[in-house]
């Protein structure tokens, strides 16, 4: 197993409420894998509090990577998060093609419970599609993948046909695998689900539902998932450690019943990723 792995983790970073950066950068170090920061903006607090101040960083995003090229600095992936502004699509392509060997993953953070983040326009939203298109890997919740397809986003349970077809029809966009989080089935079950195009092979692994939302959750998910897939886990393996983690730690968060905006209580919980478990919680969908 690589132990030097290097992720350029393209995101914001937000002083409160523990999301982006701020949960990324503890996860991939607890998964022994380096995290190299691109911030795309600097927020005193996520968007989900009153009066948070921001400073775009889309100035900063190119001479950056003009610098790790010139002193030739090789990323293991590339991973994709929040992004400040429609150029900042074009910032992040630059990136994944500076780096054709690394691992591509696009999370298409644009919003979650049906509706956009305040900071989000439509064209930032449209143009999410191109970034999703070259990435190896997007992880997109259920408002994200709606925005993607340009459906409307579901307000009842779905049926496992129509996930696979949300799974295949998103995958057909360009990346080979798709992750899509925090689906309700039909049968009142909540998954997150998974799809490989060149296997052909669909995957689940459930969670138990917690009566609250927190932010960053999202961002827990996916950064575990890099973190396994860049180790070496399969796919299905790969949910489940990010399935698994995220609801031990929001479960230890709701048992405290904090503010939701405050993000996941994930700190006590990072040993049981140091701990590398071995998991068999995933089912083929
Ligand atoms: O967790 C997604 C996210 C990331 N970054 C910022 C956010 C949010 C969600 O609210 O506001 C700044």
């Amino acid at each position: 197993m690589n132990q030097n792995l290097k992720v350029a983790a393209i995101h914001d970073i937000s002083g409160v409420g523990r999301c982006s950066l701020t949960v990324i950068i503890p996860i991939l170090s607890a998964m022994g894998i380096q995290v190299c920061p691109v911030p795309t903006v600097v927020l005193s607090a996520h968007t989900g509090y009153n009066g948070f101040v921001m400073r775009d960083l889309t100035d900063y995003i190119d001479p950056a990577l003009a610098h790790y090229k010139q002193m030739k600095i090789k990323f293991d992936c590339i991973y994709s998060g929040f992004l400040a502004s429609d150029e900042q699509i074009d910032h992040c392509r630059d990136f994944f093609n500076a780096y054709p060997n690394a691992l591509k993953v696009c999370d298409p953070v644009m919003g979650d419970n049906g509706k956009p983040y305040k900071t989000y326009t439509n064209e930032l939203c449209n143009r999410m599609v191109e970034l999703a298109a070259v990435a190896d890997i997007i992880t997109p919740n259920l408002t994200e993948a709606s925005i993607l397809l340009g459906e409307k986003y579901p307000t009842a349970q779905l049926r496992t046909t129509e996930v696979k077809s949300w799974l295949v029809r998103l995958s057909e966009k360009g990346p080979k695998t798709v992750v899509i989080t925090t689906v309700p089935l039909a049968d009142g079950s909540i998954c997150n689900v998974g799809y490989d195009r060149e296997t052909n092979t669909f995957w689940k692994v459930n969670c138990d539902y917690v009566p609250r939302h927190y932010s960053g959750s999202g961002d827990m998910f996916s950064s575990v998932l890099v973190g396994g897939i860049a180790k070496g886990d399969s796919l299905p393996i790969a949910i489940d450690r990010a399935t698994s983690f995220t609801e031990l730690a929001i479960k230890t968060t709701f048992s405290y019943q904090t503010d939701t905006r405050d993000g996941i209580i994930f700190e006590p919980c990072l040993k049981w990723l140091t701990d590398y478990q071995v998991l068999r919680n995933f089912k083929t969908l």
